[in-house]
């Protein structure tokens, strides 16, 4: 049976590395885990026949008749021996044997670089960590220190290559993505944007960037001899900041970063005309992460804790709070609040977000086992504080920037659940897969709300192959259907319905077998699209056919990220009128938020997630009234 991305140990010789930090080094990829990569096996192409057979019954709970016989003219049409449909599919499989994989340069472009929305909700995810005890600044930074300290020792195991190799399903995975998350940011364009790594540069950076009340700080966190400075120098360093940046009138500029792609990508060009301004930006790009010490937000009730948390790390509450706080380019943002909340918010082009949960597993554990100890008060030298030459036009965009950032603020709907009554626990059970049992019941509450199924997007990892990233695991099946249907209807015996419900689970438990293996159907229908575009002078009509519209607007956009730490992740949903489900199922009790748009009049956050929990303890009641007996 596959197991979550268990971290254990690699067998390759990859052992974890005691959590001494060594001297800093210039970080070369080299021996263990080029070897490791090398072993990787190639992304493959799947069958044109297999994925055109699969779409066609993916399509089926979706799509009306009409629509559905037409596709499968259409289909029949491109598969047929001969046809364009071969044609693509070669030119495909000769780019495999050419690359090391097909499909990750055209995925990385596609999903995220020409993707030209705001990163801001549309594409970056946050995290928010457990609550912490403290209560008041010094808390906020003698936290902020051992976070610091606790990121520096995870990135030691990066330097030396002894980062724990993950497994899905007893397999190792490619381990690519955690070179690429720290010392990294996104950089706008006119029309398309590109990511800078400067971990493997001649000379890597040995700074972060801290930014409080919207001034940003470089801070050296290591010693002239290459030893990463102690928690209490930290800690030093950052309350220097602090005194340094009391003014709360300071212009938000990386309010900038949150804005439509074109349109940052036109105010950077003139930002960076300036030199000082220059300096500045790339200062934050090539630091190693950033730390944003956040202004008290208003207060909440504990019940809705985390949900005010999951916008503070979504997009940081507004211009009048703390979403000048931030430079939403930069890969790997910490934010830390006053009042205990802490989390974090990344920019996604770079790495999925297995690779940053590990980060955070071992950061927190990093925080709790860590013991004070007294350091020679050695004088550091004061953070550099960035300087920004605010011209009329930087200032006019900015105001732009800070207009349509509230509006997008306003639109945010998010509803945070700790669903208590139980984790994987239950499913495992009754011998269910519990993300499988999980994705049902999300298609349970949509069918619920609105009495029919949508196309449902699940990431699977595709880390299995050499530079994989991720496919698509497409919930609402027929299978999905046929037991969503009879889930409410009196007529039908229980009996029944938990046959319904196994023959659903075990069809998406299915599914995600197929998927982590290559041999699911969007990257590659994503793959002959492009193929098409560079071989061919006319879109074949599949690509133009409304079911294929249908098939991808994802009216739920789903996300299992499992986590050591009691951590919600969250996201944006991905249409207009959809919802974003990210959860992290723990043993006995799962972590759940759910997004929408309030411009939307059909969705609702907070109904979507009543509905979800309704529609788990619906089929545990089921299941429990259902004796094992007769099934
Ligand atoms: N009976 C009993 N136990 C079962 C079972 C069954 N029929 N089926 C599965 N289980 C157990 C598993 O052994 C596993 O046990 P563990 O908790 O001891 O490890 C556990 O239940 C979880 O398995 P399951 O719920 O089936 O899911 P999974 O962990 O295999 O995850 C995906 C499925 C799709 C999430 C995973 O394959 C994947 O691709 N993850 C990456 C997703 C990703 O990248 N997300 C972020 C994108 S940015
Ligand atoms: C810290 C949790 C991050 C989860 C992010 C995630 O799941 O991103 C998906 C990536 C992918 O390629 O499937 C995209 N999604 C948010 C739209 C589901």
């Amino acid at each position: 049976m596959l197991s979550i991305l268990a971290r254990t140990m690699a067998k390759t010789g990859m052992e974890k590395s005691c959590c001494l930090v060594k001297p800093v080094s210039v970080t070369r990829i080299t021996g263990r885990y080029l070897a490791h990569q090398e072993g990787l096996p190639h992304l493959p192409v799947p069958p044109l026949q297999q994925t055109c057979q699969r779409f066609i019954m993916a399509m089926e709970p979706i799509v009306d008749k009409e629509e559905l016989s037409h596709t499968k003219e259409l289909i029949a049409e491109f598969q047929k021996p001969g046809g364009v449909g071969e044609r693509l599919q070669r030119s495909l499989e000769r780019r495999a044997q050419k690359t090391e994989n097909w499909l990750s340069d055209w995925w990385l472009k596609t999903a995220y670089l020409d993707y030209r929305m705001p990163v801001v909700i549309h594409s970056s995810p946050g995290v928010v960590l457990p609550r912490m005890e403290f209560n008041d600044r010094q808390g906020q930074m003698r936290f902020a220190a051992k976070l610091i300290a606790g990121v520096l020792d995870f990135k030691a195991m990066i330097d030396n290559e002894t980062v724990p190799v993950e497994y899905l399903g007893g397999k190792p995975l490619c381990m690519h993505q955690y070179y690429q998350i720290l010392s990294s940011c996104r950089i706008p364009g006119l029309k398309q944007d590109t990511v800078v790594n400067h971990a493997q540069s001649s000379r890597p950076p040995t700074h972060i960037t801290v930014v409080h009340n919207f001034q940003f700080f470089v801070l050296d966190v290591y010693n002239s001899d290459g030893t990463p400075l102690t928690v209490d120098q930290l800690y030093g360093q950052l309350e220097k900041i602090w005194n340094s940046s009391l003014q709360t009138n300071k212009e938000p500029i990386g309010i900038l970063t949150s804005q439509h792609r074109n349109t940052w990508g036109k105010a950077y060009n003139n930002l960076i005309k300036e030199k000082t301004n220059k300096d500045s930006v790339r200062a934050i790009q090539k630091s190693i992460f950033t730390v944003c010490l956040d202004a008290p937000m208003p207060r909440v009730s504990d019940e809705m804790y985390h949900s005010r948390a999951a916008v503070q790390m979504i997009h940081g509450g507004g211009s009048r709070w703390n979403s000048g706080n931030r430079w939403f380019d930069k890969t790997l943002q910490f934010v830390i609040g006053e009042d205990g909340s802490c989390g974090l918010i990344y920019e996604h082009a770079p790495a999925e977000g297995p690779p940053i949960v590990s980060l955070i597993d071992h950061v927190v554990e990093y925080t709790k086992t860590f013991e004070m100890i007294r350091t020679p008060m050695v004088p550091l030298p004061m953070p550099k504080k960035l300087r920004f030459n605010i011209t009329p036009e930087v200032k006019k965009d900015i105001e732009k920037a800070k207009q349509n950032m509230n509006i997008m603020v306003h639109d945010l709907d998010v509803k945070v659940i700790v669903f208590s009554h139980f984790g994987k626990n239950v499913p495992k059970a009754h011998s269910m897969s519990p993300d499988a049992f999980i994705q049902m019941a999300l298609q349970l509450s949509y069918y619920r709300m609105y009495k029919r199924c949508c196309a449902t997007y699940e990431s699977a990892s595709l880390r299995m192959f050499k530079l994989g990233r991720t496919d698509t695991i497409r919930s609402a099946s027929i299978d999905s259907a046929n037991f969503v249907k009879a889930f409410d209807e009196p007529a039908r015996q229980n009996t029944e319905k938990v046959a319904l419900m196994e023959k659903a689970v075990k069809a998406h438990r299915a599914y995600t077998n197929m998927a982590i293996q290559g041999q699911a159907i969007d990257r590659h229908l994503l793959g002959l699209k492009l193929q098409a575009i560079e071989d061919l002078a006319s879109m074949p009509e599949i690509f133009m056919d409304t079911s294929y519209a249908v098939a991808l607007h994802y009216n739920l956009s789903t996300s299992q990220v499992p986590a050591k730490t009691d951590c919600v992740m969250c996201f944006g949903p991905v249409v207009p009128d959809g919802y974003g489900v990210c959860y992290n199922p723990m043993a006995n009790h799962i972590n759940f938020s759910v997004s929408a748009f309030n411009s939307c009049n059909e969705t609702n956050a907070a109904r979507m997630a009543k509905a979800l929990e309704d529609a788990l303890l619906d089929m545990q009641s089921l299941l429990e009234q259902t004796p094992k007996a007769k099934l």
